[in-house]
């Protein structure tokens, strides 16, 4: 190996040891400003049906049927949210970012819908 290359790989490792470093942090960092809150979609509905947080939280949506499917969205002027079809037992992640009340539907079943009151 020349020196050249062996500069190269010394970089990439550095690299890859500062990416690694950033992802073991950042959950570490966010636990201490922010808060992860679990939502669950069961039997056609949101539980809880609203939720107080604030900006930098982030909330992950967990499909506890055994057969349907959700599939969560949002709609505001600010920005928009698809967490496409989400089959039984599977997660959908979102960080919201904006302040405001924002109303989070289901695709499939029009009456689901849990409010996100954001500060
Ligand atoms: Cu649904």
């Amino acid at each position: 190996m020349s020196i050249y290359n062996l500069r190269v790989s010394l970089l990439r490792g550095g690299t890859l040891a500062l990416v690694v470093g950033m992802v073991v942090l950042g959950p570490a960092h966010a636990s201490l400003s922010s808060a992860i809150r679990i939502v669950l979609e069961k039997g056609k509905h949101y539980a809880p049906t609203d939720l107080f947080l604030h900006r930098g939280d982030t909330i992950t949506l967990v499909n506890g049927d055994d057969n349907a499917v959700h599939h969560a969205f949002i709609e505001a002027d600010r920005f928009a949210f698809d967490a496409g079809d989400q089959e039984p037992g599977k997660q959908a992640t979102l960080t919201l970012k904006e302040a405001g009340d924002f109303i989070i539907q289901c695709g499939i079943h029009p009456k689901m819908k849990l409010t996100l009151h954001v500060q």
